[in-house]
């Protein structure tokens, strides 16, 4: 009986379907696949799990906006979403969508486990939610600015009636998780949840009444389920947990604990708190572990569309190939922090890795063989030199890339890989294989360097095979390890699977035939891929409207009246405040603004303002200020009058 392989199951988070995705979730997915394929050559029997999540308030506003239903809506963007992962290659074993109902269905069974358990109980929920985050905060939380404190965005209220999971009875337990030392990584995202747990864990609204966009809650059709407690189940749901009639939760026995939750720092609350007390309420095993990864930057912040720097993983495939961009996600960036992206950064390393570095070795070897040995790999010689060096720094580099992946540090498991092939390189241009080539002496010695660098580049073309398998396979065609199947006139180039095992030895290819093909990364020119990168940009798309939205009865209660600036001046204890004198017709007030940044106070005088003037006095740095002038402020923190041509005292509105 053949041995059981080992089983391995990684997820991604289940990304929303609110736009298009762009280059942070393919950075995401990128490492989850990139491991599975690892893991796949290294024998295991992988489960790779990606999908989306598509119930919830911001996917109903969005459908709203555009006009069509929620669903309509999602299918679009899932659509594209599948086709930038087959485009990418991307070799999930399944998508879940949580609008199926293999999803659905399931979730209720979940949620009235924990209610058959004794942990969700009816209240009210009355606070604050984010809804791009899909999050519930306290007053505290969101503070005077009524801020998101992940996003910092805008909150909204909610005030309604709810269903709430009793969170706060898992909090010794999960204390104990967390500080066990395995579950979640980075180790500095353990301490950021013990203090979250510390600050007391308040039991966790999971429904919502205010809008429908989401599973029914099985005991109350007034009511959907808070979108977390969908998405999270997502990981058991999609093996077939739990158990329904007539379908087989073969999946879940197979591969449940999950081995590796991949998810992005600002979702480690939910999945090292919410979901495995949720998985502790319906007494099933929890996931060994949750990673945190960091974010790509953009200008020092994060992506948005609003600032108009979304960078569009289908614009740079496009230009530069799917394994470029793989490559360069993989090696730029450190797991678990946070990088910047840039198109310079990505531009030198795609010439200098991949052109320079990976792309010359091939043509050079392969050119070298065919040049000096008519094309057929020669058989090993004797060591001399830096053969020795050569080969044990090529036939041990495996174990050096099991031990950083072990870690999901794949930028330095690249980096060992780039040890080998620099070596190489190196390899070389110290035998000087033109110099031997130039007479009969100096053959055998040039078929034994020959020999060792096609080997060498065949334990590269393994090593590469998870982060850039069309690399790895151009370069076993061009060494020689394709075979050429022909079905009458049309024939296909097949590359074998590459095996793990196979990188550790150095002496497969004698007699093989090099097939020289294209530069595998053609050198780029870096200012004129600028510029044109830059021309592509999407314009900023900024939404009018930022805050709350208010009542007309809200407005109402403002009082607007235009006025003059009859005197100003600076104030004699700020530096940042200019006291104004504003005549409003008959009355002259005093009113105070922060904009000594923006205006001498000699320009200010004879200027026609707006001004809000019911509101309450207040003290500032001991002179009163008696309402507010209206100002632009624009994005470099300048203020600009808003100005009027009316006379004095009239009212605006
Ligand atoms: O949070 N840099 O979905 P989401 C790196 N549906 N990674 C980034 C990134 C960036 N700038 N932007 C996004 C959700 N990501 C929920 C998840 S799971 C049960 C539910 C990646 O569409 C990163 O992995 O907002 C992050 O956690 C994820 O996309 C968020 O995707």
């Amino acid at each position: 009986m053949s041995e059981e392989k080992k089983t391995f199951y990684i997820t991604t988070p289940i990304y929303y379907p609110s736009d298009n995705l762009h280059i942070g979730h393919t950075y995401c997915t990128v490492m989850a696949d990139a491991m599975a394929r690892f893991k796949r050559l290294q024998g295991f029997d992988v489960r790779f799990l990606t999908g989306t999540d598509e119930h919830g308030q911001k996917i109903q506003e969005k459908a709203k906006d555009k006009g069509v239903t929620p669903q309509a809506y999602v299918d679009e963007i899932v659509a594209g979403i599948k086709k930038l992962w087959a485009t990418m290659e991307i070799s999930y074993d399944d998508f879940i969508r949580t609008t199926e109902p293999r999803h659905m269905k399931r979730v209720q069974e979940i949620f009235m486990k924990m209610y058959q358990k004794g942990d969700i109980y009816k209240g009210a929920y009355e606070g604050w939610y984010c809804t791009p985050c899909e999050s519930f905060w306290t007053e505290t939380q969101v503070g005077e600015g009524h801020v998101c404190p992940d996003c910092g965005r805008p909150v909204q209220k909610a005030n309604e009636e709810a269903y709430f999971f009793k969170l706060s009875k898992y909090e010794e337990p999960l204390r104990k998780l967390l500080k066990g030392g395995e579950f979640l990584q980075p180790e500095s995202r353990v301490n950021e949840m013990l203090g979250f747990i510390d600050q007391g864990l308040e039991d966790l609204c999971i429904s919502r009444s205010s809008f429908d966009w989401g599973i029914p809650v099985p005991i109350d059709e007034k009511h959907v389920m808070y979108v977390w407690l969908d998405a999270l189940s997502n990981y058991i749901t999609a093996l077939g947990y739990p158990e329904v009639e007539g379908e087989s939760s073969e999946l879940y026995k197979k591969y449940w604990p999950a081995d590796y939750h991949l998810v992005g720092k600002e979702i480690v609350r939910f999945h090292s708190i919410i979901w495995p007390a949720m998985l502790m309420s319906i007494e099933e095993p929890l996931p060994k572990h949750v990673l945190g990864h960091g974010w790509l930057l953009i200008d020092g912040g994060k992506m948005s569309k609003s600032k108009g720097n979304i960078v569009d993983p289908v614009v740079l495939i496009d230009r530069y190939g799917v394994d470029a961009l793989k490559y360069f996600l993989l090696r730029e960036y450190t797991f678990g922090q946070d990088g910047a992206f840039t198109n310079e950064v990505m531009l030198n390393r795609m010439n200098y890795d991949l052109a320079n570095d990976l792309g010359n070795l091939v043509s050079r070897t392969v050119s070298m063989v065919e040049k000096y040995c008519a094309g057929i790999v020669p058989a090993a010689g004797v060591d001399e030199g830096p053969d020795a060096e050569l080969k044990e720094l090529a036939t041990t580099c495996y174990e050096r890339v099991e031990k950083r992946m072990d870690k999901f540090e794949f930028n330095l498991a690249l980096e060992e890989i780039w040890t080998v092939i620099r070596r190489t390189n190196k390899y070389i241009d110290e035998t000087a294989p033109w110099v031997l080539a130039k007479d009969e002496s100096g053959k055998a010695r040039l078929d034994a360097v020959m020999h060792n660098l096609i080997e060498s580049l065949r334990i590269v073309s393994i090593l590469i095979f998870p982060f850039m398998h069309h690399t790895s396979a151009e370069i076993m065609k061009q060494i020689g390890l394709a075979e050429h199947v022909c079905d009458g006139a049309a024939c296909t180039i097949k590359t074998p699977t590459p095996v793990w095992e196979d990188a550790k030895v150095f002496d497969k290819m004698a007699g093989q035939k090099v097939e020289k093909g294209e530069a595998i990364f053609p050198r780029l020119d870096i200012n004129k891929e600028l510029e044109e990168l830059e021309a592509m940009k999407a314009p900023a798309v900024k939404p009018v409207c930022t805050k709350e939205l208010i009542e007309f009865d809200d407005f109402e209660k403002i009082d607007l009246k235009t006025g003059t600036i009859i005197k100003a001046e600076k104030h004699p204890k700020a530096d940042k405040l200019l006291v104004f004198q504003v005549d409003f017709g008959g009355e002259v007030r005093q009113i105070i603004s922060g904009v000594a940044g923006s205006f001498k106070p000699e320009e200010c005088v004879g200027q026609h303002v707006v001004a809000v003037v019911n509101l309450k006095p207040r003290m500032l740095r001991g002179l009163e200020s008696n309402g507010m002038l209206l100002y632009a402020c624009s994005e470099d923190g300048k203020f600009k009058f808003v100005e009027t041509k009316a006379d004095n005292g009239v009212e605006v509105g």
